[in-house]
């Protein structure tokens, strides 16, 4: 979330010179921006609306999230049609606001010296809403150190030497183009995903257990795909874009030969290789021009999904998305009888014209050199999560 949070809020800046570098500037950029995207018409501004949109989001999620915390604690099973209700349209207004800050990002195409320079560790606001700026909202923005770590995910710290020991407080960068897509290819997959939420409600009186979670917008399923899409074609071109870049000023993901940089996770030419390569099989995939037919495995994540459809058969993602399950976890329930996900409406048969993806077949090849050595672009999936 926080990562998601800081894609989105990582577009900033004022035309008249004043960086986003002091918690001042940031503050008064976030006062004097328009809240209507309508109304801003130069890149500067549309920088400054992305980030003090993300901003009112976070804010509106960690007050939603504050208020209701003792609330549904406290909650017995008849509220139980109330917290889903609200929990849902919560899913729906973070979905939309997201909507504006992406609208912004994919009207902004950056001349050299058009981008804002940041410092997001002075981005400090009440997340909140209790009046207070506690150690974790006070970083809640900051960068981490750059340098290579192990995945992990963990409630906000609220200790100041947790934040001078992991993270680089100096840390600054001024946005170019390659950062802007970046940050469009988190709004996409993350609105995606909101789409996808929102697209199911969750009745527990069912008697059921399959029926329990059920399809009520197919719509939005549908809108999930394109922008999942979205996003991987989003990302696919910010890699290239990065790869092209030849200056060196304060960068923020930078390729192999840029130095000057804090971005988190330092990438080699291998990891934009392996990166480029999965993206270029899962992109077919996704819009269904290639079918997913599982290899045979003993072991490991790819040994369930040894058969997804029937012989011959493979599974077109996007023909599953436009004709979606109406009761998900049946798929997974019928799962013991089948041997397979129950997924019909998905499966096709492969043919010259639609092919066998070869994404599983590079998975298994990257999973092996994974397991057998330090191989530099090997790491690689295990940083997705930063570069989208
Ligand atoms: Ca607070
Ligand atoms: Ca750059």
């Amino acid at each position: 979330m926080k990562k998601i949070v800081l894609a989105a809020c990582l577009v900033p800046a004022f035309s008249w010179g004043a960086d986003l570098t002091t918690t001042e500037a940031f503050n008064a950029a976030c006062k004097d921006t328009p809240p209507q995207l309508s109304k801003i018409k130069d890149n500067t501004g549309r920088q400054l609306f992305t980030i003090c949109q993300d901003l009112k989001t976070v804010q509106q999620v960690g007050k939603w999230a504050k208020s209701t915390e003792s609330k549904y604690q406290q909650a017995s099973d008849k509220d139980y049609k109330t917290i889903e209700k609200e929990v849902h349209n919560e899913i729906v207004y973070v979905r939309d606001q997201l909507k504006q800050a992406r609208m912004a990002l994919e009207k902004i195409n950056l001349k050299p010296n058009e981008g804002l320079r940041v410092k997001p560790s002075t981005w400090q606001t009440d997340i909140d809403g209790d009046g207070k700026i506690e150690t974790w909202e006070q970083y809640f923005f900051a960068v981490p150190q750059r340098g290579h770590r192990p995945f992990a995910i963990h409630p906000p710290e609220n200790d100041p030497e947790y934040y001078s020991r992991e993270y680089n407080l100096d840390a600054q960068f001024k946005i170019d183009q390659s950062d802007i897509l970046w940050t469009l290819a988190y709004h996409h997959f993350a609105e995606g995903l909101l789409e996808l939420l929102s697209a199911y409600r969750v009745d527990p009186s069912k008697q059921d257990f399959s029926q329990m979670i059920y399809l009520t917008d197919k719509a939005a399923v549908k809108r999930a795909h394109v922008a999942i899409g979205k996003g991987f074609t989003t990302s696919l071109a910010m890699s290239q874009s990065v790869l092209a870049e030849t200056d060196d000023d304060d960068e923020w993901i930078a390729n192999p030969s840029q130095k000057s940089t804090v971005f988190p996770i330092p990438l080699e030419a291998e990891d934009f290789a392996t990166w480029q390569t999965l993206l270029k099989e899962v992109i077919p995939a996704w819009k269904g021009d290639t079918l997913l037919v599982p290899e045979r495995v003993d072991s490991g994540a790819l040994a369930d999904l040894s058969e997804l459809c029937p012989k011959d058969q493979g599974l077109n993602i996007e023909k599953y998305f436009s004709n979606p399950h109406k009761y998900p976890v049946e798929a997974f329930m019928t799962y013991q009888k089948e041997n397979r996900l129950h997924l019909p409406s998905g499966c096709e048969k492969v043919t010259s014209k639609k092919p066998k993806s070869g994404l599983f077949d590079f998975l298994r090849t990257y999973s092996n050199k994974q397991d057998s050595s330090a191989t530099p672009g090997a790491n690689f999936i295990r940083h997705l999560y930063w570069v989208n």
